[in-house]
Protein backbone atom coordinates (compact mmCIF):
# COMPACT_ATOMS: atom_id res chain seq x y z
CA UNK A 1 0.00 0.00 0.00
CA UNK A 2 1.26 3.38 -0.93
CA UNK A 3 -1.30 5.76 -0.39
CA UNK A 4 -1.56 8.27 2.77
CA UNK A 5 -2.84 5.99 5.47
CA UNK A 6 -3.30 5.95 9.41
CA UNK A 7 -1.03 3.18 11.48
CA UNK A 8 -2.32 2.44 14.68
CA UNK A 9 -6.17 4.30 14.93
CA UNK A 10 -6.56 2.57 18.37
CA UNK A 11 -4.60 5.75 20.26
CA UNK A 12 -3.43 9.04 19.28
CA UNK A 13 0.16 9.17 18.89
CA UNK A 14 2.17 12.19 16.89
CA UNK A 15 5.44 13.25 15.55
CA UNK A 16 6.69 9.69 14.44
CA UNK A 17 10.48 9.10 14.04
CA UNK A 18 10.79 6.34 11.47
CA UNK A 19 14.10 4.35 11.19
CA UNK A 20 15.12 0.10 9.76
CA UNK A 21 16.14 -1.30 12.54
CA UNK A 22 17.24 -5.68 12.41
CA UNK A 23 14.72 -5.20 8.83
CA UNK A 24 11.75 -3.82 9.75
CA UNK A 25 10.32 -0.67 10.21
CA UNK A 26 10.04 0.94 13.76
CA UNK A 27 8.38 3.89 14.72
CA UNK A 28 9.01 6.17 17.68
CA UNK A 29 6.05 8.72 18.51
CA UNK A 30 4.84 10.70 20.72
CA UNK A 31 2.01 9.31 23.09
CA UNK A 32 -0.70 11.96 22.71
CA UNK A 33 -3.40 12.15 25.61
CA UNK A 34 -6.42 14.11 27.21
CA UNK A 35 -4.94 16.10 30.26
CA UNK A 36 -7.45 19.10 30.27
CA UNK A 37 -4.29 21.73 30.37
CA UNK A 38 -5.38 24.73 28.64
CA UNK A 39 -4.36 25.10 25.09
CA UNK A 40 -1.62 28.08 24.79
CA UNK A 41 1.48 29.09 22.58
CA UNK A 42 3.94 27.35 25.26
CA UNK A 43 1.80 24.09 24.53
CA UNK A 44 0.81 23.24 27.49
CA UNK A 45 -1.79 21.00 26.14
CA UNK A 46 0.96 18.66 24.78
CA UNK A 47 1.64 17.35 28.42
CA UNK A 48 2.44 13.46 27.62
CA UNK A 49 3.61 11.07 30.54
CA UNK A 50 5.20 7.95 28.90
CA UNK A 51 6.59 6.55 25.12
CA UNK A 52 5.22 3.05 23.24
CA UNK A 53 7.31 1.47 20.22
CA UNK A 54 5.71 0.82 16.89
CA UNK A 55 7.04 -1.67 14.21
CA UNK A 56 5.75 -3.42 11.01
CA UNK A 57 7.03 -5.73 8.34
CA UNK A 58 4.98 -4.94 5.80
CA UNK A 59 3.93 -1.53 4.54
CA UNK A 60 0.02 -1.79 5.02
CA UNK A 61 0.39 -5.02 7.22
CA UNK A 62 0.10 -5.38 10.86
CA UNK A 63 1.68 -2.74 13.18
CA UNK A 64 2.37 -3.97 16.52
CA UNK A 65 2.55 -2.07 19.26
CA UNK A 66 5.24 -2.91 21.98
CA UNK A 67 3.53 -0.85 24.70
CA UNK A 68 5.08 1.56 26.85
CA UNK A 69 8.92 1.53 26.69
CA UNK A 70 9.75 4.36 28.54
CA UNK A 71 7.56 6.56 31.59
CA UNK A 72 7.95 9.99 33.07
CA UNK A 73 8.08 8.79 36.73
CA UNK A 74 11.14 6.26 35.57
CA UNK A 75 12.74 9.29 34.75
CA UNK A 76 14.74 10.68 37.66
CA UNK A 77 15.48 14.55 36.44
CA UNK A 78 11.86 14.53 34.76
CA UNK A 79 9.53 17.64 35.57
CA UNK A 80 6.39 17.12 32.36
CA UNK A 81 6.36 16.69 28.87
CA UNK A 82 7.25 14.09 27.34
CA UNK A 83 7.67 16.06 23.65
CA UNK A 84 9.23 14.20 20.26
CA UNK A 85 11.86 12.01 20.83
CA UNK A 86 14.34 9.43 18.25
CA UNK A 87 16.32 6.26 18.37
CA UNK A 88 19.94 5.49 16.84
CA UNK A 89 21.02 1.99 16.92
CA UNK A 90 25.29 1.52 17.49
CA UNK A 91 27.14 -1.35 18.28
CA UNK A 92 24.03 -3.62 19.59
CA UNK A 93 22.82 -0.97 21.83
CA UNK A 94 19.50 1.48 20.66
CA UNK A 95 19.81 4.76 22.14
CA UNK A 96 16.01 6.77 22.67
CA UNK A 97 16.85 10.48 22.51
CA UNK A 98 13.76 12.24 24.00
CA UNK A 99 12.60 15.95 24.90
CA UNK A 100 11.51 16.38 28.19
CA UNK A 101 11.40 19.83 30.45
CA UNK A 102 12.99 19.73 33.38
CA UNK A 103 11.78 20.09 37.52
CA UNK A 104 12.30 23.91 36.64
CA UNK A 105 10.42 23.88 33.67
CA UNK A 106 13.48 23.80 30.96
CA UNK A 107 13.56 21.81 28.20
CA UNK A 108 16.35 19.22 28.13
CA UNK A 109 17.33 16.41 26.10
CA UNK A 110 17.56 12.95 27.36
CA UNK A 111 19.07 9.10 26.38
CA UNK A 112 17.20 6.62 27.52
CA UNK A 113 19.49 2.85 26.46
CA UNK A 114 17.78 -0.62 25.36
CA UNK A 115 19.66 -3.95 23.89
CA UNK A 116 16.43 -3.94 21.77
CA UNK A 117 14.55 -1.98 19.28
CA UNK A 118 11.62 -2.32 21.37
CA UNK A 119 12.53 -1.68 24.74
CA UNK A 120 12.31 -0.83 27.62
CA UNK A 121 14.62 2.14 27.60
CA UNK A 122 16.38 2.56 30.79
CA UNK A 123 17.19 6.26 31.45
CA UNK A 124 20.31 8.22 32.40
CA UNK A 125 20.41 9.72 35.62
CA UNK A 126 20.53 13.42 34.29
CA UNK A 127 19.97 15.07 30.77
CA UNK A 128 22.79 15.33 28.22
CA UNK A 129 25.01 17.98 29.61
CA UNK A 130 24.88 21.26 27.27
CA UNK A 131 21.55 20.17 25.93
CA UNK A 132 18.60 22.82 25.56
CA UNK A 133 15.34 22.82 23.59
CA UNK A 134 13.15 19.90 21.61
CA UNK A 135 13.19 17.68 19.19
CA UNK A 136 16.16 15.45 19.08
CA UNK A 137 16.50 13.58 15.70
CA UNK A 138 19.56 10.75 15.83
CA UNK A 139 21.36 10.66 12.08
CA UNK A 140 23.99 7.89 11.66
CA UNK A 141 26.11 9.29 8.89
CA UNK A 142 27.76 7.18 6.32
CA UNK A 143 31.10 7.24 7.87
CA UNK A 144 29.72 6.08 10.96
CA UNK A 145 29.55 9.53 12.99
CA UNK A 146 26.65 10.02 14.50
CA UNK A 147 24.87 13.58 15.09
CA UNK A 148 21.70 14.78 17.21
CA UNK A 149 20.12 17.68 15.42
CA UNK A 150 17.33 19.44 17.76
CA UNK A 151 15.83 23.09 18.46
CA UNK A 152 12.47 24.21 18.41
CA UNK A 153 10.39 28.45 19.29
CA UNK A 154 7.94 29.43 21.12
CA UNK A 155 7.32 26.43 23.59
CA UNK A 156 10.30 24.81 22.56
CA UNK A 157 12.35 27.53 24.16
CA UNK A 158 14.93 27.85 21.66
CA UNK A 159 14.17 31.80 21.78
CA UNK A 160 16.10 31.92 25.02
CA UNK A 161 19.12 30.52 23.93
CA UNK A 162 22.12 32.52 22.60
CA UNK A 163 25.42 30.79 21.43
CA UNK A 164 24.05 27.80 23.81
CA UNK A 165 23.78 30.20 26.78
CA UNK A 166 20.08 30.61 28.30
CA UNK A 167 18.79 34.05 28.47
CA UNK A 168 15.39 33.51 30.46
CA UNK A 169 13.58 36.27 28.89
CA UNK A 170 14.86 35.59 25.82
CA UNK A 171 13.02 36.82 22.50
CA UNK A 172 13.06 35.97 19.01
CA UNK A 173 14.89 37.98 16.58
CA UNK A 174 13.34 40.79 15.15
CA UNK A 175 11.67 39.67 11.68
CA UNK A 176 14.03 41.38 9.55
CA UNK A 177 16.89 39.91 11.34
CA UNK A 178 18.18 36.26 10.53
CA UNK A 179 15.89 33.33 11.98
CA UNK A 180 16.73 31.32 15.00
CA UNK A 181 18.31 28.07 13.56
CA UNK A 182 18.08 24.81 14.71
CA UNK A 183 21.00 23.05 16.66
CA UNK A 184 23.59 19.99 15.64
CA UNK A 185 26.21 18.51 18.10
CA UNK A 186 28.14 15.33 16.86
CA UNK A 187 27.50 12.47 19.49
CA UNK A 188 30.32 11.12 21.63
CA UNK A 189 31.74 7.61 21.37
CA UNK A 190 29.32 6.35 24.31
CA UNK A 191 26.36 7.67 22.41
CA UNK A 192 25.45 9.51 26.12
CA UNK A 193 26.94 12.97 25.54
CA UNK A 194 27.50 15.34 23.18
CA UNK A 195 30.91 15.47 21.79
CA UNK A 196 31.02 19.38 20.88
CA UNK A 197 29.35 22.35 21.45
CA UNK A 198 26.16 22.50 19.73
CA UNK A 199 26.23 24.44 16.28
CA UNK A 200 24.24 26.75 14.50
CA UNK A 201 22.61 25.48 11.30
CA UNK A 202 21.82 27.24 8.27
CA UNK A 203 19.06 27.85 6.28
CA UNK A 204 19.61 29.74 3.54
CA UNK A 205 17.75 31.21 0.14
CA UNK A 206 18.94 30.83 -3.13
CA UNK A 207 21.13 33.99 -2.80
CA UNK A 208 22.81 32.21 0.40
CA UNK A 209 21.15 34.89 2.72
CA UNK A 210 20.67 32.97 5.41
CA UNK A 211 16.44 33.22 6.68
CA UNK A 212 14.66 35.89 8.13
CA UNK A 213 12.78 35.33 11.04
CA UNK A 214 9.91 36.88 9.39
CA UNK A 215 10.15 34.87 6.60
CA UNK A 216 7.39 32.67 8.03
CA UNK A 217 6.87 30.62 5.17
CA UNK A 218 9.86 29.16 4.90
CA UNK A 219 12.11 29.94 8.17
CA UNK A 220 12.72 26.87 10.77
CA UNK A 221 10.20 26.00 14.00
CA UNK A 222 10.84 22.75 15.24
CA UNK A 223 10.67 19.21 14.05
CA UNK A 224 14.50 18.62 12.80
CA UNK A 225 14.80 15.42 10.57
CA UNK A 226 18.24 14.74 8.14
CA UNK A 227 18.66 12.33 5.34
CA UNK A 228 20.44 11.21 3.05
CA UNK A 229 19.35 10.88 -0.88
CA UNK A 230 22.31 10.53 -3.16
CA UNK A 231 25.05 11.49 -1.27
CA UNK A 232 23.28 15.30 0.07
CA UNK A 233 22.20 16.01 3.05
CA UNK A 234 18.69 16.91 3.33
CA UNK A 235 17.02 18.77 6.64
CA UNK A 236 13.69 18.70 6.84
CA UNK A 237 11.20 20.73 9.65
CA UNK A 238 7.80 22.24 10.44
CA UNK A 239 7.77 25.80 9.95
CA UNK A 240 5.27 26.14 12.58
CA UNK A 241 2.89 29.22 12.75
CA UNK A 242 2.38 28.24 8.68
CA UNK A 243 2.58 24.40 9.41
CA UNK A 244 4.54 23.50 6.26
CA UNK A 245 7.44 20.51 6.48
CA UNK A 246 9.59 22.38 4.35
CA UNK A 247 13.45 21.13 3.29
CA UNK A 248 16.73 22.67 2.86
CA UNK A 249 19.57 20.17 0.64
CA UNK A 250 23.55 20.89 2.10
CA UNK A 251 27.09 18.95 1.33
CA UNK A 252 27.37 18.10 4.78
CA UNK A 253 25.68 17.32 8.26
CA UNK A 254 26.85 20.41 9.81
CA UNK A 255 25.19 22.49 6.51
CA UNK A 256 24.95 25.22 5.26
CA UNK A 257 21.63 24.08 4.06
CA UNK A 258 19.38 25.75 0.71
CA UNK A 259 16.18 26.12 1.04
CA UNK A 260 13.89 23.76 -1.48
CA UNK A 261 10.44 24.07 -1.27
CA UNK A 262 7.98 21.90 0.75
CA UNK A 263 7.32 18.39 1.15
CA UNK A 264 4.39 18.18 3.18
CA UNK A 265 1.65 20.93 2.93
CA UNK A 266 -0.43 21.59 6.01
CA UNK A 267 -2.80 19.07 7.90
CA UNK A 268 -5.40 19.34 9.96
CA UNK A 269 -4.39 20.47 13.38
CA UNK A 270 -1.32 23.13 14.36
CA UNK A 271 1.33 20.83 14.59
CA UNK A 272 3.23 19.21 11.76
CA UNK A 273 6.21 16.87 12.29
CA UNK A 274 7.54 13.88 10.22
CA UNK A 275 10.26 11.39 9.33
CA UNK A 276 11.60 10.14 5.84
CA UNK A 277 12.94 6.81 5.51
CA UNK A 278 13.85 4.27 3.08
CA UNK A 279 12.48 1.01 3.29
CA UNK A 280 12.72 -2.11 1.18
CA UNK A 281 13.91 0.62 -2.27
CA UNK A 282 11.08 2.78 -1.18
CA UNK A 283 10.95 6.11 0.20
CA UNK A 284 8.36 7.03 2.92
CA UNK A 285 6.72 10.20 4.72
CA UNK A 286 5.74 9.57 8.11
CA UNK A 287 3.45 12.34 9.76
CA UNK A 288 0.36 12.83 11.91
CA UNK A 289 -2.82 14.73 11.41
CA UNK A 290 -5.52 15.63 13.87
CA UNK A 291 -8.54 14.26 11.67
CA UNK A 292 -10.01 11.32 14.00
CA UNK A 293 -9.86 13.51 16.66
CA UNK A 294 -12.27 16.01 15.08
CA UNK A 295 -9.43 18.41 15.09
CA UNK A 296 -7.96 18.26 18.32
CA UNK A 297 -4.77 19.55 18.14
CA UNK A 298 -3.62 18.01 20.95
CA UNK A 299 -4.85 14.50 19.72
CA UNK A 300 -3.00 13.27 17.15
CA UNK A 301 -2.95 10.29 14.93
CA UNK A 302 0.04 9.03 12.92
CA UNK A 303 0.55 8.38 9.17
CA UNK A 304 2.61 7.31 6.45
CA UNK A 305 2.83 8.17 2.93
CA UNK A 306 4.97 7.41 -0.04
CA UNK A 307 7.73 10.07 -0.89
CA UNK A 308 9.62 10.37 -4.27
CA UNK A 309 11.99 12.96 -6.14
CA UNK A 310 12.20 14.26 -9.12
CA UNK A 311 15.24 13.63 -11.70
CA UNK A 312 16.76 16.70 -9.82
CA UNK A 313 16.67 15.54 -6.42
CA UNK A 314 13.82 17.17 -5.58
CA UNK A 315 11.24 16.00 -3.01
CA UNK A 316 7.69 16.19 -4.88
CA UNK A 317 5.23 17.82 -2.78
CA UNK A 318 3.04 15.77 -0.77
CA UNK A 319 -0.80 17.13 0.05
CA UNK A 320 -1.53 17.09 3.93
CA UNK A 321 -5.36 17.67 2.92
O1 LIG B 1 4.46 16.64 20.43
C1 LIG B 1 4.85 17.80 21.12
C2 LIG B 1 5.46 18.79 20.19
O2 LIG B 1 4.52 19.15 19.19
C3 LIG B 1 6.64 18.31 19.41
O3 LIG B 1 7.81 18.18 20.17
C4 LIG B 1 6.65 19.34 18.36
O4 LIG B 1 7.51 19.08 17.29
C5 LIG B 1 5.20 19.38 17.95
O5 LIG B 1 4.86 18.35 17.07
Amino acid sequence: MSNSHYLFPADFMADPSAHVFEDKLYIYPSHDRESGKPENDDGDHFDMRDYHVFSLEEVGGKVTDHGSVLALEDIPWAGRQLWDSDVAHCDGKYYMYFSLKDQTDIFRLGVAVSNTPYGPFVPQDDPIRGSYSIDPCAFQDSDGRYYLYFGGIWGGQLQSYRNNKLYPSGLLPHFHEPALTPKVARLGKDMLQFAEEPQDLLIVDEQGEPLKQGDTERRFFEASWMHKYQDKYYFSYSTGDTHQIAYAIGESPYGPFTYQGVVLTPVVGWTTHHSIVEYNGTWYLFYHDSVPSGGKTWLRSMKMVELSYDEQGRIKTIEGQ
